[in-house]
């Protein structure tokens, strides 16, 4: 079985969250957080602090791991083992770049219909500060088939 290691992070506080709607790649068209591939020699953390910079235009003192979620894709042997992390203070103002627009959302109102169908499942439990691991397995056109969420 082949393995992709992947990171992404959810800057929010009580009030919002800050999404960005992906231009270009996999996954263009949905709203998300930011990352990425982990290169070769990069730490996961290194490259979730890497990733947030150059899609966000943000720095973050610090990164905390909150879960571990696994992608899979029926017909493909890739696993998308992809390390989550969250924070609440940032400097810098969020920006638009090439692969990534940053926006806001108040919790109520995350766009859930323009996002993975994962998120729905999961982001709740990040926002109530929590930390979990999950599985999801995806139909080849993207639809949800199964999913495992354990908090931990
Ligand atoms: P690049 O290909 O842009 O990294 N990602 C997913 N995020 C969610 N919420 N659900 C999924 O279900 C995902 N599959 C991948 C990980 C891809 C970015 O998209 C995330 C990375 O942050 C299938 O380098």
């Amino acid at each position: 079985m082949n393995k992709k290691v992947l990171t992404l992070c959810l800057v929010y506080d009580n009030a919002r969250i800050l999404l960005g709607m992906k231009k270009r790649g996999f996954g263009a068209g949905r709203w998300n957080g930011f990352g990425g591939k982990v290169q070769e020699g990069e730490t996961v953390e290194a490259a979730a602090h890497r990733e947030l910079a150059e899609e966000a235009g943000i720095r973050v003192p610090e990164l905390t791991k909150r879960a571990v979620l696994e992608f899979l894709f029926e017909g493909d042997p890739m696993v998308l083992e992809t390390h989550v992390f969250s924070a609440s203070v940032f400097e810098g103002e969020p920006t638009e770049s090439e692969e990534m627009r940053p926006q806001w959302f108040l919790h109520p109102e995350i766009p859930f219909q323009e996002m993975w169908a994962d998120d729905r499942h999961w982001m709740p439990i990040l926002l109530s500060g929590k930390n979990f691991m999950g599985r999801f397995l995806f139909s080849a056109d993207h639809r949800l088939l199964e999913h495992d969420i354990h908090e931990v």
